[in-house]
């Protein structure tokens, strides 16, 4: 199974499944948060002027997303955020980590509609008078369908507007925001979007592929120096999928498709990031794909960031396939399972963490996602009995533990996702919220897993 939204059904016998607890933490300053991103949670796709992005478009597709489903509604966070920010409050998270829809602040990608930004106003204002640190992204997937129309990440264009864009969202939000996510999981846009065509625009055009990338990684280079040119103390960085896989054999030969999987999904990213350029092998590998580099870009790339963020679920098992240019293909691993079918490989978080550490020196980490999906609901008696994910949370949070003691720079955890919502191709069967969303009343129920977490923040704190 593919780690990225190829969930499968979720599996009753996971249930029932108790946790240990996982060891607290006494780490001064260590940020517990909960994640969300725009199209997922908000709802409300026509109001204030909000224009429709690449995900309406997709999600209204025939055949798209599981059942025909879409999030014209999902949570409805859009209305609904004061009950949300109270429910964080309750949580005791420090930090929340949402995105804005650039949509809703530029309806056809360029021309600022400054009704869209009073959302996030109200949003801002209420998390910091409840304690709790913003942390936008400014990118989780929801391209303007104006700038689709126009060539979307193929086209250079789709860069410098989105330089603009993040130009404009500091101009707006920078005085009450200071840590920014530029792009979440650029690996997703670029993989999913136009090679498989799982994920919004749908394409299946593989040789543009490394341009759809180059144009991210110049994306999120221009985001970070429209910021240092904005705000003198915001921190910024990206948020990339976990870069670890492993071997599914124990040969020298099983090294390979690592090796081939790091450069493909990986390296792509990271060594322009770190100031690498890209690697070498790529052009070998894929002879008939071009990466659009202009003098300059590398530069931007490379303007160092505060931070790295890393999603956090599994590493993919891989083994050798010399059936296509990739040279890896996933493969079923013996590993424990969640409900949906995805890997419990709680030392995923120290291994990626500490490679990243390695191998580029980063200095400042944060989990910016980490959660597990199930089929969650409401027994009788009005409670969400999650033990799966409580057993789950606790493995990682000992993972995280243990690469924090061992003093690798993580300086935050954001636990994927407050609130159940849509999760992309599939719809709204795989539920990953700490608190239950019924998607046709709205009501909002806290899951057993929600006053876990609540545990385990109040024992994490410093004794002062
Ligand atoms: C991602 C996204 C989230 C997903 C989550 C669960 O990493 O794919 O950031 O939007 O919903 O990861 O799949």
């Amino acid at each position: 199974m593919q780690r990225c939204r190829r969930v499968t059904q979720p599996d009753e016998n996971m249930k029932g499944r108790e946790g240990k607890g996982g060891t607290p933490f006494s780490t001064d300053g260590f940020l517990w948060g909960v994640a969300t991103a725009a199209y997922q949670v908000e709802g409300a796709v026509r109001e204030d002027g909000r224009g429709p992005s690449i995900w309406d478009t997709f999600a209204h597709a025939p055949g798209k997303i599981a059942n025909g489903e879409n999030a014209d509604r999902t949570c409805d966070q859009f209305h609904r955020w004061r009950e949300d920010v109270a429910l964080m409050k309750e949580l005791g998270v420090g930090a929340y980590r949402f995105s804005l829809a650039w949509p809703r602040v530029m309806p056809d990608g360029k021309t600022l509609n400054p009704a869209g930004f009073d959302y996030y106003h109200r949003l801002i204002d209420a998390l910091l008078e409840s304690g709790i640190r913003p942390c936008p992204t400014l990118y989780h997937w929801d391209l303007p369908q104006a700038l689709q129309d126009g060539g979307g990440w193929e086209a250079r264009d789709t860069a410098l507007r989105f330089g603009d864009y993040a130009a404009a969202c500091y101009r707006a939000l920078a005085d009450r925001v200071s840590q920014w996510f530029t792009i979440n999981e650029p690996q997703c846009v670029a993989y999913f979007g136009y090679e498989t065509g799982d994920h919004a625009p749908g394409c299946r055009r593989p040789q543009d592929v490394f341009r759809v990338v180059h144009h991210l990684n110049l994306a999120h280079g221009l985001a970070v120096r429209a910021l240092r040119a904005a705000s003198a103390d915001g921190r910024v960085g990206i948020a990339l999928q976990q870069p670890l896989a492993r071997a599914a054999g124990r040969g020298e030969d099983d090294l390979q498709p690592l090796e081939a999987k790091l450069d493909k999904q990986a390296r792509i990213f990271l060594d322009p990031l770190y100031g690498r350029g890209y690697p070498d092998s790529l052009a070998a590998r894929y002879p008939d794909r071009t990466i659009p580099v202009r003098e300059g870009d590398l530069e931007v790339i490379a303007s160092p960031c505060d931070f790295l963020g890393l999603n956090v679920y599994f590493r993919e098992t891989v083994a050798r396939d010399e059936s296509g240019s990739d040279g890896f293909r996933t493969v079923q691993s013996d590993f424990p399972k969640t409900p949906v079918q995805w890997d419990i490989d709680p030392e995923a978080i120290e291994a990626n963490a500490r490679w990243v550490a390695e191998e580029y020196g980063s200095q400042s980490i944060y989990i910016t996602e980490n959660g597990c999906a199930g089929p969650d609901r409401p027994d009788a008696d009005g409670r969400c009995r999650d033990t799966y994910r409580i057993a789950f949370l606790d493995q990682y949070w000992n993972s995280l533990r243990t690469a924090v003691d061992a003093g690798l720079p993580i300086h935050g955890y954001f636990l994927w996702s407050l609130i159940d919502n849509f999760e992309w191709n599939h719809g709204f069967g795989p539920r990953f919220g700490l608190v239950y969303c019924d998607f046709d009343t709205l009501e909002r129920i806290p899951k057993d897993s929600f006053y876990h977490y609540q545990r385990h923040i109040a024992q994490s704190k410093g004794p002062g």
